[in-house]
């Protein structure tokens, strides 16, 4: 039998000083230990043991010379986590905050999700402590061509699958595949992210924002609502912003904010015209990391420091990073009306705030259900290059929407409550684990 507390201990004794990982641990096995307790397959397999450890974590040096001719030394990291469901499948972060414990949390977290998604892949995630902010475009290429002469070692399309994730976008994934051809010398779905002319899948772009939203309208049909006429606020402002964005005004909803580390965009007009939406873009192509540049441009409100959280609005999409949004934003997203939180950044609301949340009956959406849709076009992307063939950008469309369906109703399945609430962090928590603790018992130890 597992006890929570004594699990807990023990898992904060062998990872320390790596708090993130306690707390994405922590909130899976609170919603799955009865189970596994009632369940003597898991625990003859030491299902939870086995499955809160990485397969492994290999890290290694990056070193790259910047425009002024200096020798720069990063820390690079691939955490291959879970290869249960299939080969580890999960994004490349470029981020100051990157460390092996953040990691760790992140290829936790991918391993259920990419089980939720239906699709064979397991989890990983990788990155570096680089940061691109300042970086020219040579620097940017120079770094990644170092950081994948080292990573092409550990990866291949059969085996490991990295992608795009905070800071790594399409250009990064070209400089990163071009070194991996130079060195292995061969055209394989080994990256997801690519061009579209070299093997990349239409729609990969905006899969990531463009399934919250599909979740997000999952969740409101359920309750007989839709996305028309919606007040919505998103935080971020990088690619997954940019594709919330773009769908959420193609579906009738008002997005008013937008944000960075610099401060917060409110736009009371709507950040509703391709226009806008192509500007996103282009702020972060700059790789200055700001949003106050919007506010001159399209005369709207920016709060230096400011988060979104405190506008009024409906529905609320954080799509920054992990822990961006804090009980007390929660407090202050309810009182102004809001119902509906999708988390669309992995672990992007406090554990205090989605406590606060669930607690308040609030339909709150964790970032591993709702944030699908990225990795799922990555595995079609996967599928496309695997049979040497591209699929049209409605095809690829059609099956992100109904991965996202399948998902909502898992969470549904697994998180209804007695009074008709869904605890949707439960219901995925149950539905991915199930998946992956299955195969690992099918396969053996
Ligand atoms: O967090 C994520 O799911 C991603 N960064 C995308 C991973 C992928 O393999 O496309």
């Amino acid at each position: 039998m597992y006890e929570l507390a004594s699990f807990m201990a023990g898992l904060e004794r062998r990872n320390p000083s790596q708090p993130e990982f306690i707390q994405a641990v922590r909130e899976v096995v609170g919603n799955v230990i009865d189970l596994v307790n009632e369940n003597p397959q898991y625990l003859d397999a030491r299902i939870l043991d086995r499955i809160c450890e990485p397969d492994r974590v290999i890290s290694f040096k990056v070193e790259w010379e910047d425009d002024g001719g200096h020798l720069n030394v990063n820390r690079g990291w691939r955490v291959q986590f879970n290869n249960a469901l299939g080969p580890y499948k999960g994004g490349l972060r470029f981020h100051s905050s990157v460390t092996e414990g953040s990691l760790k949390f992140l290829g936790f977290e991918q391993t259920f999700k990419n089980a939720l998604t239906g699709l064979p892949i397991g989890g990983g995630k990788g990155g570096s402590d680089f940061s691109p902010r300042g970086r020219s475009d040579a620097e940017i290429r120079r770094f990644c061509r170092a950081f994948m002469t080292e990573l092409q070692r550990y990866i291949g399309p059969d085996t490991d699958v990295p992608a795009g994730d905070i800071g790594v976008g399409a250009r990064e994934i070209g400089y990163l595949y071009g070194q991996y051809k130079k060195i292995r010398v061969e055209n394989t779905g080994v990256l997801t992210g690519k061009g579209p002319l070299w093997g990349g899948s239409l729609v990969r772009p905006e899969a990531t924002g463009y399934g919250t939203m599909y979740f997000a309208q999952e969740m409101l049909a359920r309750e007989g609502d839709s996305l028309e006429g919606k007040r919505v606020a998103v935080s971020g402002f990088g690619n997954v912003a940019w594709g919330a964005v773009v769908k959420a005004a193609e579906l009738g909803a008002k997005v008013v904010t937008i944000s960075g580390p610099d401060g917060c965009i409110i736009d009371e007009d709507g950040i509703s015209t391709p226009e806008k939406a192509a500007y996103m873009l282009q702020l972060r192509a700059s790789n200055n990391d700001v949003v106050k540049p919007y506010a001159q441009r399209f005369k709207a409100r920016f709060i230096p420091g400011g988060k979104p959280w405190q506008v009024p609005v409906d529905l609320a999409f954080p799509c920054a990073i992990q822990n961006e949004l804090t009980l007390q934003d929660a407090k202050d997203l309810v009182a102004g009306g809001c119902r509906h939180v999708i988390e669309t950044s992995n672990m992007g609301v406090c554990a205090d705030a989605a406590e606060y949340l669930i607690a308040n009956k609030i339909s709150f959406a964790p970032g591993k259900a709702a944030n699908a849709g990225g990795v799922a076009v990555s595995c079609l992307e996967m599928s496309q290059d695997a049979q040497h063939l591209y699929w049209s950008a409605d095809e690829v469309d059609g099956r992100l929407r109904n991965v996202m369906k399948g998902i909502h109703a898992s969470c549904v399945e697994h998180g209804r409550c007695d009074d008709g609430y869904v605890d949707y962090v439960k219901g995925a928590n149950i539905a991915g684990f199930c998946k992956v603790a299955d195969a690992m018992c099918q396969q053996g130890w």
